[in-house]
């Protein structure tokens, strides 16, 4: 098999980017280790910035989420028993927070490229890179796992196989520098079934620690809590979610988190990880491959598809004219945005959550900063800013 440009993975980083590629012309073939089934029904990230709205929108792929997603002007960030706006569409001239859950992200997109006749192999395993310093790189995989050994020959590959995929470990050890921090806690998730108890996120720091209410559809709410990183999603019956969430949640003015049953439950760890360069010879890394952010940002997925507007234009420059300059600063361009996210995750995250360690003196250094964003204009623009987006490759700056 040969095809122009081999993409690993067929997360919101992989299929964005052979969406983009088709509609400049340009072929590819996406591998994936799971089926189609699990990653449309696998519950990820909920937020979008407006820069993958506007991107979803201006290449087709948007009419589903325009009639079903959820558009807040704002989130709540709640301390010390008191709820405080801010109104990200006023401080950014106008931008949103639009809740589109991840895999309905995916659905549209598998779609849009299966109707364009695009070639999305699910179900592969034993996934290999090779060759990717040389100008034909490849890769070999068994389709359904353990069929024949398969080849496919490529110009570039693009490796958007998440953070526990092979490609990263293709670029040499010697050649790439990785930044690692295991944050100490974890976030429990749950979905249930019951209408909204907020029309917009409410982000909550309480003694007690973390809090997110957010939502998923006017029927199904999702809602998580900070808890420890080694914690096991045994010792969290219902009962027990729901008195720490109402706990947390409380309010002096008698706020109501309306109750419903829980279809879903797990604890996810919390890190921040970038490699940097992402790219050695003909393998470019793109999304979690490369980077990790903690969610307290709601930047992940919007990393990834950022990371591929910017390959997408590098590659459609190169099939034009062989101009490779773009290609040559593909990391350099994304890893300047891919800090600032990092810079802004972490600071929500320590903004936001209880620390263990932390002394008195810390802890009221971390409130001092809560009132200072919600009551300074410049501070709550600097986080609207960020919270919406800071501008992509694409967009006009
Ligand atoms: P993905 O989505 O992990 O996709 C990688 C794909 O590669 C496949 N794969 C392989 N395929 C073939 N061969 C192999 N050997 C393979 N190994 C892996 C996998 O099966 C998978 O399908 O990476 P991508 O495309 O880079 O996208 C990244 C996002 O998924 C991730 O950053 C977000 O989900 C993070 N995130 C959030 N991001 C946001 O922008 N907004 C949010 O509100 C948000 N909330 C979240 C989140 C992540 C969370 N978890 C579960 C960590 C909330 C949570 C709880
Ligand atoms: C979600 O709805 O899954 C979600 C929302 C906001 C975040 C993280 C996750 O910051």
């Amino acid at each position: 098999m040969r095809t122009q440009v081999g993409i690993v993975g067929a997360g919101p980083a992989g299929l964005m980017l052979s969406h983009l590629l088709h509609l400049q012309g340009i072929d590819s073939i996406v591998l994936e280790s799971r089926t189609r089934k699990e990653i449309e029904e696998t519950i990820r990230a909920g937020v979008l910035e407006q820069g993958t709205v506007d991107l979803m929108n201006a290449t087709g792929v948007g009419e589903r989420m325009m009639a079903q997603a959820q558009f807040h002007h704002g989130i709540e960030l709640r301390f010390n028993g008191r709820g405080h706006r801010i109104d990200m569409h006023q401080l950014t001239g106008g931008k949103n927070v639009t809740v589109y859950p991840q895999h309905e992200v995916i659905k549209d997109l598998v779609r849009a490229r299966l109707e364009a006749g695009g070639e999305i192999l699910f179900n592969v395993g034993q996934v290999s890179l090779h060759d990717v310093d040389t100008l034909s790189p490849k890769i070999r995989f068994r389709q359904d796992q353990d069929g024949e050994l398969q080849e496919i020959t490529c110009d570039f590959i693009a490796g958007c196989d998440g953070f526990h995929g092979p490609s990263r470990p293709a670029i040499p050890r010697s050649v790439r520098t990785e930044y690692d921090s295991l944050l100490p806690f974890g976030w429990l998730g749950i979905l249930i079934e019951a209408p909204p108890s907020t029309p917009e996120l409410i982000y909550t720091n309480h003694d007690r620690g973390f809090a997110l209410v957010s939502t998923r559809s006017p029927q199904i709410q999702r809602l998580y809590l900070q808890v420890d990183r080694q914690d096991d999603i045994a010792h969290w019956p219902d009962d027990r979610i729901w008195s720490e969430l109402h706990a947390r949640l409380e309010t002096s003015d008698n706020w109501k988190l309306i109750e419903g049953p829980i279809i879903q439950k797990g604890i996810v760890a919390m890190r921040s990880f970038v490699c940097d360069p992402m790219q050695y010879g003909r393998l470019f890394l793109a999304g979690d491959a490369a980077h990790i952010v903690p969610p307290t940002g709601a930047k992940g997925l919007n990393l990834a598809v950022a990371d591929v507007a910017v390959l997408a234009r590098a590659l459609t420059e190169f099939y034009a004219d062989g101009d490779t300059t773009r290609m040559q600063q593909y990391s350099s361009i994304c890893l300047r945005r891919v800090w600032k996210a990092e810079r802004f995750s972490w600071y929500m995250t320590s903004m936001l959550h209880r620390h263990s360690h932390h002394s008195a003196f810390e802890r009221n250094i971390q409130l001092a900063e809560l009132d200072y964003v919600t009551s300074s204009l410049a501070a709550s623009t600097s986080l609207a800013e960020n919270y919406v987006g800071l501008p992509m490759e694409w967009e006009p700056r």
